[in-house]
């Protein structure tokens, strides 16, 4: 089998495509180079005195575990010096991370959750790294929280890492999904899938069901349907599962199908599910539309949410686009 590494694909698709700017090249391979390192932290576990909590709590008082605060680190530390970025942003941060004095800056925006997944970190589950890119917008000096004020559709890229039985990289620059493996002997992402597609219909389905009484009822009727099975209005029987790492999840999706969901419930109304739209919902609706499934809140694409705050949540829905549909239009009813 030829190997293409991350690299060529990237100058393979910068020729072809014209698409993909040298800078943008150069930030997503260090953002590939700061996944190993965490990939590499991951895999010492306990014999690197990584797992634990860290305590402290981030800005939405979450406890953070050691290799939450880690990962974030090594995001920020490899990204800084590049001369690629005028700033990020990460979930485990309560302000965007301006690029400090001493380093050039570029025009690029960089949102990421360094470790997804966080309460599998403990228990030797997949976990993983999800990021997003935007441009920053004409004439700004200063970065400030209002440049990463774009809608999901501004996104140039979007990626996640799992740490599972194999360390995986999939990425999109808006040219389709690939999926990258990493060589842990040689150290190099190799392409191991081209053009992931997403089928459009499905038996699998995600949520976590210890949340149903405090669903809303399009959600409780789209379960339902389901659980039905062959008798009823469905017509067939679906298998469910969760992960618990959305990254984990997604790629379950990408490879053999399914919806996932995270939706709104009656519990906490004005803060709209558990994911976050900059770190978890857009990237990853990004991936899942550029593999021909679908993502949205159940009202609206998740694409087209106009951000308002950098830590705001949202309800997802994503993967299979005709299951999407389905449960989107019981919204609408
Ligand atoms: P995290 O970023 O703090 O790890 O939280 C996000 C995770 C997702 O990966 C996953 O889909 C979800 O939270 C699991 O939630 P729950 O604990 O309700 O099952
Ligand atoms: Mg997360």
């Amino acid at each position: 089998m030829k190997r293409i590494s991350l690299t060529q694909h990237l100058i393979e698709q910068q020729r072809l495509h014209n698409k993909i700017p040298s800078e943008l090249r150069l930030l997503i391979e260090v953002v590939g180079r700061a996944c190993k390192s965490i990939s590499h932290a991951v895999g010492k576990g306990a014999l690197g005195e990584v797992l634990g909590s860290a305590g402290s709590e981030n800005v939405q008082g979450e406890v953070q575990k050691k290799l939450d605060v880690i990962s974030n680190e090594i995001l920020l530390e490899a990204n800084e010096w590049g001369g690629h970025l005028a700033a990020m942003a990460s979930e485990e941060m309560e302000t965007i991370h301006r690029i400090p004095n001493r380093y050039p800056k570029g025009e690029y925006l960089l949102m990421f959750d360094p470790l997804d997944g966080s309460s599998n970190i403990d228990v030797n589950v997949s976990i993983g790294t999800i990021f997003s890119v935007l441009k920053a917008p004409d004439g700004m000096t200063e970065p400030s929280e209002k440049d990463f004020m774009q809608p999901g559709t501004r996104q140039v890229a979007a990626g996640y890492a799992v740490y599972g039985p194999q360390t995986v990289l999939v990425l999109t620059t808006g040219d389709g999904v690939h999926c990258f493996t990493l060589d842990r002997e040689m150290g190099a992402w190799v392409l191991t899938q081209k053009d992931i597609q997403i089928p459009a219909d499905t038996k699998e389905f995600a949520i976590n069901a210890s949340n149903q009484r405090h669903w809303f009822p399009p959600v409780k009727r789209y379960v339902d349907e389901m659980l039905a099975g062959t008798t009823g209005p469905r017509g067939k029987d679906f298998n469910m599962r969760w992960i618990a790492s959305m990254v984990a999840d997604v790629h379950r999706i990408l490879n053999r199908g399914g919806i996932f969901m995270y939706p709104a419930d009656a519990r906490e109304p004005e803060k709209p599910g558990k994911l976050r739209l900059m770190y978890e919902a857009n990237p990853m609706a990004f991936i899942v539309e550029q593999a021909g499934g679908a993502a949205t809140d159940g009202n609206q694409r998740i694409l087209d949410i106009q951000p308002e705050k950098l830590h705001q949540r949202v309800a997802v829905f994503l993967g299979s686009k005709n299951e999407v549909e389905r449960v989107t239009s019981y919204h609408k009813e």
